[in-house]
């Protein structure tokens, strides 16, 4: 027998955490359209009943998302004042980092986290578990028990490239945290330009943060800014892990400090970017990489990072500071190793932990609490798996590789932006099927943090841009990143229709999700 649902009218009464209560509110009324009041303090009569297994249906437990039943409660199914509807939302310390419970009935739903951030991803899955049922909304009887396989949970966003105001950050910030995602990477500096303000090293934004690709206007974040966006995403349970990229990627630190850098290397230039070539002195709008370099011998370029990464290091709570190291062409390889140890050791001594791309692992002797990017392939080529197998003893290894995980490939031939070069395109099923602990001999379960979707913006302008290109495909990088390899939802069966359900609370969210064919869209 089929359990009846939980109905969501305006009678239904949300109880416990402020907080989560808040957030649940928010996600109810942009979905169904009902404003449910959260109430400061429970009422007598409803708030004992929940959490007691015997009264929960006997449905088995579910994975988020996938609820066991198909609704079929009548339009009959009255409500009495002795069985009046709740939502209780409670954190009961115990269970894994980041675990919560759901379970549902036609009398209540009851979500517990183990913290406030368990207790904000069951708030996240009971938003995806509501559906339209005739001209109401319910959420299926279910009981979930969630937990986390990995505890980095990552999305990168380039505002490098192209430059997005605080509202649009925060706007992904919603989405991601949305999708149980704990980490939001800020690609802050490249040739393009350099985005965040630093009152150690004024001329970076006076001097070289005005333009982007192709010429478009660029920005910049202030402190207050910067401090702004890390506000939020605490709030929804994300850490900011903030990217200056050195030693190459660096033409707009030319600018701003001409002293610091070499002449750019032509003959390195990779040369499918577009736009004309970098001239030093003049703002770069072209998508080439791997012609700038910080000088190496120069002790200058060590006070100009520990200057940058000791600002950085005080405005950021979480416990990251990410350096790149991503295609140092312009470097000389022994320049490249020499660099790398000295600016990983700059930010230890800061009393955080270094990331950098993988590239980094061919350094020697960078400090041993390293976290290593991995950005190559799922088959990894070019020996980019031996760089970020050096990781796997030290800091570990975050996840992104290239032709999976990312969102600025084009989706097929048709994507109206978007690159190919990760052996592009990218379809949403390339996207979902890959399995981490598979990827690099070496890197086991045990060595991996997590997993990072990046977004590079060399052909991404705007919101609408963002979320094209990220939904649905960053829906597939968050369940790598939090399900189980064995669970037998974890096929791409499962998880098209699943995303497929998710259409209708992306829509309502103002989400400009991609409708790719490939997905039974709801
Ligand atoms: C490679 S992958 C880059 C970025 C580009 C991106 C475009 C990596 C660490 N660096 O500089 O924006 O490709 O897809």
């Amino acid at each position: 027998a089929t359990a009846a649902p939980f109905r969501i009218d305006r009678h239904v009464r949300i109880l416990g955490n402020p907080d989560a209560a808040a957030a649940l509110t928010a996600i109810v009324a942009a979905r169904t359209g009902t404003a449910v009041p959260a109430r400061e303090s429970a009422p007598p009569a409803a708030e004992s009943a929940p959490s007691a297994p015997e009264s929960a249906p006997s449905a088995p437990e579910s994975a988020p998302s996938a609820p066991e039943s198909a609704p079929s409660a009548p339009e009959s199914a009255q409500q009495t004042p002795e069985s009046a509807p709740t939502i209780a939302l409670r954190i009961e310390p115990g269970g894994a980092a980041e675990s919560y419970r759901i379970t549902a009935d036609a009398a209540s739903v009851v979500v517990t986290g183990a913290d406030a951030a368990g207790l904000f991803y069951g708030v996240q899955t009971l938003g995806q578990l509501i559906i339209r049922n005739g001209s109401g909304f319910v959420v299926p009887a279910a009981r979930i028990a969630d937990a986390p396989r990995f505890a980095y949970r990552g999305v990168m966003l380039d505002v490098a490239r192209h430059f997005f105001p605080v509202e649009t950050v925060k706007a992904y910030i919603d989405r991601a945290s949305g999708l149980k995602l704990n980490a939001l990477h800020l690609h802050l500096s490249d040739d393009q330009g350099w985005r965040i303000q630093l009152d150690s090293r004024p001329r970076l934004t006076e001097r070289a943060a005005a333009t982007a690709v192709g010429g478009d206007a660029g920005g910049f974040y202030s402190k207050a800014d910067y401090r702004e966006i890390v506000a939020y995403a605490a709030s929804r349970h994300m850490i900011v892990v903030p990217e200056v990229d050195v030693p190459g990627h660096t033409h707009a630190v030319g600018l701003a400090y001409p002293e610091l850098a070499e002449e750019p290397d032509l003959p390195h230039l990779v040369s499918d970017g577009e736009g004309a070539p970098p001239v030093a002195g003049t703002p770069y709008t072209g998508t080439a990489v791997g012609f700038s370099s910080l000088k190496i011998h120069d002790e200058a370029t060590y006070d100009f990072v520990a200057d940058v990464m000791g600002e950085l290091a005080a405005m950021t709570p979480g416990p990251y500071l990410h350096i790149g190291g991503d295609e140092a062409l312009g470097t000389d390889p022994d320049d490249f190793a020499l660099f790398m140890a000295r600016a990983t050791g700059i930010v230890a001594d800061l009393g955080k932990i270094p990331v950098t791309w993988h590239e980094a692992g061919a350094a020697p002797d960078i400090d041993p609490s390293t976290i290593g990017q991995y950005w190559g392939f799922t088959t990894p080529t070019d020996g980019a798996d031996e760089k970020a197998r050096a990781f796997a003893d030290s800091g570990g290894v975050i996840l992104s590789p290239a032709d999976a995980v990312y969102l600025d490939m084009k989706y097929d031939a048709s994507s109206p932006f978007g690159l190919t070069w990760a052996n592009g395109p990218t379809s949403v099923q390339r996207a979902y099927s890959w399995e981490p602990a598979s990827i690099i001999d070496g890197v086991d379960e045990d060595d991996i943090l997590g997993v990072e979707a990046p977004l590079w913006t060399e052909t991404i302008r705007t919101l609408d841009d963002i979320d094209r290109m990220a939904f649905p495909r960053v829906a597939a990088a968050a369940e790598i990143a939090w399900s189980s390899a064995d669970g037998e939802l974890r096929t791409w069966e499962s998880f098209r229709s699943r995303v497929g359900a998710l259409g209708p609370l992306w829509t309502s969210l103002g989400i400009r999700f991609h409708a790719s064919d490939e997905i039974p869209w709801a």
